[in-house]
Parts: structure tokens; C-alpha cells; sequence
């Protein structure tokens, strides 16, 4: 379902439980986004330098023995450590997706600035809940909130649908990229992945366990996204060095 309404619906809630995944285009205004984006092109400015407790990655630096260009690939921790990200993680109209999804009390679990450079690399198919490990297993949605426009030559998502309903599956090793959970989905008659470019302002909320990826930036320009995985705010992670670091408690 793609819509530009502003307000929550039973039927959001219905394809989102079919699916795994909802896009609602157009949620947040280039007003909106504005010091979202100058916060996010301060960090790529001075990628020796984030704020304390935010870390930065550069492009190459999960692949083993590539020298990557150096470019910024991406952040966590900004909501945890940087009060603009916090008010920004607990806009209403926000919550109220995350709330009609997960319930009335939920928390950030974990945030993340994904970008992809110009000629950056695809993320591999994956589930965010086989590094989170969170608690009851469908309390995690992913809230992907485009920066710039995605689209297919730039590295927009793409969502296996209905792979949530399997739980998180077993995981392969990719040896070029070690820390990568590469999902072992034996036997299973899968459908295609769906393409899901948007435009700026989107957001694309996905459960914890659908399967997805991004390809290649085949683009001369950036391709943003600012990530927040919220979580039921009694849910916990099953590894307890994560919940030592949740973003931010709302409820
Ligand atoms: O932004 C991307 O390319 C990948 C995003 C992703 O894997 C996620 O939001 O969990």
C-alpha cells in the first residue's frame, strides 16, 4: 500500500501484517527534514569528529579487504546522544504509525543514518531482527525515512513480502562481508522481492523479521535515510549488551 494520507488506518495495519512492510509517502515536508539533513551533512563533514557516543562508518568498511572510497556510509547512536534526534524520533505524526503498528507504549530500540554515497554499495538481503534478537519477535518495526528521493538507480529498499511470518531465520556466513547476518531460508518458496522507491519525506515502516536489501547507487548524488527501529517498550533484546543501549525510552 503507497498513500500520502497523514493519519493511521485499520487497513495500514492490515497490509502491514500481510506484507511486512508499509510505505506511506510524502509523511515528512522538506520543512520538516531540513535540520534533519544539516545535522546528517554536519556528520558527513566531520566524520573524525561526531558528537560523543555517535559512531560513523565509512563506505568498504564491512567488506573484508576492501579499501572502500572513505566516503560515509553511515551512523548509530544519534538519538541516543543528540537532543535534535530525540525530539525528532517522538514527532506525533510519527508515533502515531509506530504506535498503530506496535501498540501505545513504545521506545527507540536503536537508530541509524544509512547512507549511500554516490556509487556506494548494496546493503544484502537481510533481517534487522537477526541482530537485534528483540523480544517478543513482532514487536520491532524499522520506521526508513527517506532523506532524498530513493529510486531503483539509487538504492531504494526492496522487501521479500509476507518473509516476516517466518520468525528470523538461520544465518550463513558471507566470507567477503564477516559481519553480516546472511539469512539461510532453505527450502522456502519465497515471492520476489518488491521494489519500493519514494519519494523525499517517505517512510517505509517494516517489520523486524522481512527480508531486505538495497542495491548499488548507480547515481552521481547521495541517497539518505535516517533509520529509528522502535520497539514495545517492555519488549528486550536477548543479547543484554543491547539493552544497555537503547535510544530512547518514550513510554
Ligand atoms: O538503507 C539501506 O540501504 C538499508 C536499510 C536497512 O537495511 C534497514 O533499514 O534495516
Amino acid at each position: 500500500m503507497s498513500t500520502a494520507v497523514t493519519s493511521f488506518t485499520p487497513d495500514m495495519k492490515h497490509s502491514y501484517d500481510e506484507k511486512g512492510f508499509l510505505v506511506v509517502e510524502r509523511l515528512f515536508s522538506d520543512e520538516d527534514l531540513a535540520g534533519v539533513r544539516q545535522q546528517i551533512d554536519d556528520l558527513i563533514a566531520n566524520p573524525d569528529d561526531p558528537p560523543e557516543g555517535v559512531t560513523v562508518g565509512r563506505e568498504g568498511d564491512t567488506e573484508e579487504g576492501s579499501k572502500g572510497t572513505g566516503a560515509v556510509r553511515g551512523g548509530a547512536f544519534l538519538v541516543r546522544f543528540i537532543p535534535y534526534f530525540q525530539d525528532f524520533a517522538r514527532t506525533p505524526k510519527l508515533l502515531e504509525y509506530v504506535r498503530g503498528l506496535l501498540g501505545p507504549r513504545v521506545k527507540v530500540f536503536r537508530d541509524q543514518m544509512l547512507l549511500k554515497p554516490p556509487g556506494g554499495q548494496a546493503k544484502p538481503v537481510h533481517q534487522d531482527q537477526s541482530y537485534f534478537q528483540v523480544m517478543p519477535v513482532n514487536d520491532l518495526v524499522t520506521a526508513w525515512i527517506a532523506l532524498d528521493e530513493a529510486t531503483l538507480d539509487n538504492g531504494c529498499m526492496t522487501y521479500v513480502p509476507g518473509s516476516h511470518r517466518h520468525g528470523i531465520f538461520p544465518v550463513g556466513a558471507d566470507p567477503k562481508r564477516p559481519v553480516h547476518h546472511i539469512p539461510d531460508t532453505g527450502d522456502l518458496d519465497l515471492p520476489e522481492p518488491v521494489s519500493c522507491p519514494v519519494p523525499t519525506g517517505s517512510i517505509i515502516f517494516h517489520h523486524g523479521c522481512a527480508l531486505h536489501a538495497s542495491a548499488n547507487n548507480n547515481t552521481d548524488t547521495w541517497r539518505k535515510a535516517l533509520v529509528f527501529h522502535y520497539a514495545t517498550s517492555d519488549s528486550a533484546s536477548a543479547h543484554d549488551n543491547l539493552n544497555e543501549q537503547v535510544s530512547l525510552e518514550i513510554d
